[in-house]
């Protein structure tokens, strides 16, 4: 077996005090920092258990320092993700799921005196993918997302907090890039002129998926709202989806959320944060093969509109989330972790890159979408309408 070592001892010394108080006492072994999230801190940490036959052997721990910038309530995720892992884990005992360690004070959480906030669950070993070519495992987490909205299809959408309010409500995301602009805090906004100009002219675009929910137009479920491919984990034999991970937005939300969040982050040539935007775009097979997925766990249960909106929902969510990055660029890169001065930008390029290019595709998409629909449901939804 290979044992990572730890690099920082200050750090191993809170991961030691953080799993004593989740009741771990353990010999601590070694962490290692899992550099995939853009907004908590996460930790895979090693200790040293005996087995039934008193043979040591590894166990390791997921710990995670929860962003209290972006989640001002930790203590109600906490709640939601409780309710929603134990609703879950009733509807099927017999798979996998997260399971969070109680302190010793009995809560699912560690709020520490100087504001840090922790949590600790089980670590699955698995594998994931930010990009991934193979259609089949794109196909198939598809399917785990579209499963995992409708296994919470019953739940009751209105006893969930807001973790983070109007999270994906694309209108005040520019409401708020537009005012940040204006205010032009450090003096960014000129070095973004195309962006923001791109944006602006999009903007109702953007916000389609938005106004159809205001207008009444789209039902509200409840939505895991951060669908990025590598939020589902993949047995490391089989290739097989295992469980879905980072529950922290699941609350009430739109299906194009799930959708559109998913595809730009799976769909797209290039990686989120990639510089090269002359290749970043729309990858229409691994579309198609997610579409797949996605639809035939939940088009019998949608309705037409919500149907209609998933083509655009991708377009919407490659827009909200490019306002979200340049608008943290502008005010100084207070919510998204980066590692270089301008990485926000970047990543904001970069999805004005493939909404761009989604703009083109846009009819290929939505005949991909009525297609596999009609394969999942009693008529083509087009016609029906
Ligand atoms: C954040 O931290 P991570 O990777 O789970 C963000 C998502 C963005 C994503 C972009 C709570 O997710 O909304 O789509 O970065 N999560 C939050 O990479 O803001
Ligand atoms: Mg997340």
């Amino acid at each position: 077996m290979s044992i990572p070592l730890s690099k920082d001892p200050m750090m191993a010394e809170t991961l030691q005090r953080v799993g004593r108080q989740f009741g771990i006492n353990a010999p601590f072994l070694s962490y290692e920092e899992i550099k995939v999230g853009n907004v908590n801190h996460t930790y895979k940490v090693n200790y040293i258990l005996s087995d039934e036959n008193h043979m040591a052997r590894i166990k390791s721990y997921l710990v995670q320092k929860i962003n209290t910038y972006a989640f001002r309530e930790p203590v109600f995720l906490m709640e939601n993700i409780d309710n929603v892992t134990e609703y879950i884990h009733k509807q099927q005992p017999t798979k996998l799921c997260l399971h969070y360690y109680r302190t010793v004070e009995g809560t699912n959480y560690l709020s520490e005196e100087d504001g840090g906030f922790w949590r600790m669950c089980n670590y699955i070993p698995s594998l994931t993918f930010s990009a991934c070519k193979d259609l089949e495992m794109v196909r198939d987490a598809g399917k785990a997302f579209g499963q995992f909205q409708m296994m919470l299809s019953d739940y009751d959408p209105g006893t969930l907090h807001y973790t983070i309010p109007d999270f994906h409500n694309t209108r005040k995301r520019y409401q708020t890039l537009i005012s940040d602009i204006r205010q032009d805090p450090i003096g960014r906004a000129q070095t973004a002129r195309e962006e923001i100009d791109y944006l602006l002219k999009v903007q109702d675009q953007a916000c389609l998926l938005t106004d159809l929910y205001t207008q009444g137009r789209l039902p509200l479920r409840v939505t895991h709202n951060d669908t990025k491919i590598n939020n589902v984990l993949f047995d490391e034999q089989t290739r097989k989806p295992l469980v879905v991970i980072d529950l922290d937005t699941v609350m009430p939300g739109l299906v194009g959320h799930d959708f559109g969040d998913a595809v730009r982050f799976s769909a797209n040539y290039v990686e989120e944060d990639s510089r090269d935007t002359a290749r970043a775009g729309l990858d229409l097979n691994v579309f198609w093969a997610f579409a797949e997925g996605f639809l035939q766990k939940t088009a019998s249960k949608l309705t037409d509109t919500e149907i209609f909106s998933l083509a655009n929902s991708c377009f919407c969510l490659a827009c909200e989330l490019a306002a979200r990055f340049l608008d943290d660029y502008i005010t100084g890169d207070k919510y998204f972790h980066i590692h270089y001065q301008d990485h926000n930008l970047v990543r904001a390029r970069c999805q004005i890159a493939l909404a761009k290019d989604m703009m083109k595709k846009m009819d290929a998409m939505q005949g991909i979408v009525r297609e596999v629909a009609k394969k999942y449901t009693a008529g083509d939804p087009e016609e029906r309408k």
